[in-house]
Formats: structure tokens, C-alpha cells, sequence
């Protein structure tokens, strides 16, 4: 099959969280996460804009269930709204924080850390999870003359639908590369981002329309 979208400089990569905490035998482990690796690496030679986030916290992290004493995937009410608990993970410094050793890092401009604040968590790259706390990546991404946002990377139902719907809500065309992400998919929660993208008119793609 031909490729059917040809990304030109409008477009921008956004490449979420490949970091070895989300990869088999990580701490916060996503099935398959390494398996993105590869694909992100292709994709990215065909954007003239490549994002990377990486997801970056100071010990004992308001969405750690060990700074709550509770377990994790449990759910915590917090001052911003519910938070799903998660084991310690992707902490400053750490090995298991760091980015894929073979993700491609010379390709993308940025690296944009998030959820580096203690009381507050980020999925998204653009909008912190208090709803109002700006990375400032959508002003920048404007500024660069950027119209649409394509996502790839971990995990589909957390940190990659986060971002897509806070691009679409910047105003962005947002597609999500569906074969590019895996998920973490606990209690529904595929399904239920897959339903909140599709609300939105985020647009689900494979990566061969891109790659050819
Ligand atoms: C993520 C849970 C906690 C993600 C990050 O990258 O999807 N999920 N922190
Ligand atoms: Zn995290």
C-alpha cells in the first residue's frame, strides 16, 4: 500500500515517553513497548519537527502509590482530581528514566521532560494534570509554523491520548499512529481513550500510511 499522508513543514512528530520504565521488565512495564522503538526511529525521518517527551519525577511523586502507602493501580483523590496511582517510575537520574538507547535522539529539537513538579502529574506534553499549568509546547509549536500533530509512542491510553487530545484541544489536527503505541490497557481504560480520541476528532492512522 502507497503512502497516503506525506508530511510536509506543518507537521510535527510527537514522540511520547520510550523510556526503559515503560519497556518489558520496567517498572511500569507496557507489553510490547519496545516493539515502538523501530518505528518511531522510521517516522521520524519523514517530519521536518520531531518531539520526544520524557516522563521525568522527583522521588516520592504525588502519583507514586509508595508516597501514598497505597497500592498501586489504585486511584487517590488529589487537590487537581482523581489519580491513578502507579508503581515509582521514570525518576529523575535514574536508569529507567533515561530515553530507548536506540531511539534516535539526534533527529528530534526538542526533549520535552513533564511531570516534574511533586504534586502534580502530566500525561500530556501541552497541559499539566491540574488542567491549567502550560508546558508551552502548543505556543511553540505554532510559533514553528505547525498545523498538525501526529503521536507515537508510550502508552496509547495514558501519556499518548493525553497529549493527542490536549493538541486537538490547542487546535491541532491530531493523529495518533496507532501501530506506533501500546497501551496499558488497565480496566478499560484503551477502549476509554480510544472513545474520548474519537469524540474529538482525533484521528487514528497506521504507520505505513506515513511510511509507505
Ligand atoms: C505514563 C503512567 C504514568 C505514560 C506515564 O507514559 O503513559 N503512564 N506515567
Ligand atoms: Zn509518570
Amino acid at each position: 500500500m502507497p503512502a497516503t499522508i506525506e508530511p510536509d513543514d506543518s507537521d510535527v512528530l510527537l514522540v511520547v515517553d520510550l523510556q526503559p520504565d515503560f519497556m518489558p521488565g520496567g517498572a511500569l512495564a507496557v507489553a510490547e513497548g519496545d516493539t515502538v522503538v523501530p518505528l518511531a526511529n522510521a517516522l521520524m525521518q519523514k517530519f521536518a519537527h520531531v518531539v520526544l517527551t520524557q516522563d521525568w519525577h522527583p522521588p516520592g511523586h504525588a502519583s507514586f502509590a509508595s508516597t501514598h502507602g497505597a497500592a498501586p493501580f489504585a486511584t487517590k483523590s488529589l487537590p487537581y482530581g482523581d489519580q491513578t496511582l502507579w508503581p515509582d517510575h521514570c525518576v529523575q537520574g535514574s536508569a529507567g528514566a533515561a530515553l530507548h538507547p536506540e531511539l534516535d535522539t539526534d533527529t528530534p529539537f526538542l526533549i520535552l521532560r513533564k511531570g516534574m513538579r511533586g504534586h502534580v502529574d502530566s500525561y500530556s506534553a501541552f497541559v499539566e494534570a491540574d488542567g491549567k499549568t502550560t508546558t508551552g509546547l502548543a505556543a511553540l509549536l505554532r510559533a514553528r509554523g505547525v498545523e498538525r500533530v501526529f503521536c507515537c509512542g508510550l502508552a496509547t491510553d495514558f501519556c499518548v491520548a493525553f497529549s493527542a487530545l490536549d493538541a486537538r484541544a490547542a487546535g491541532f489536527a491530531t493523529y495518533v499512529v496507532e501501530d506506533a503505541c501500546r497501551a496499558i490497557d488497565a480496566d478499560g481504560s484503551l477502549d476509554a481513550a480510544w472513545a474520548r480520541m474519537n469524540a474529538a476528532e482525533v484521528w487514528r492512522i497506521q504507520s505505513r500510511e506515513i511510511l509507505g
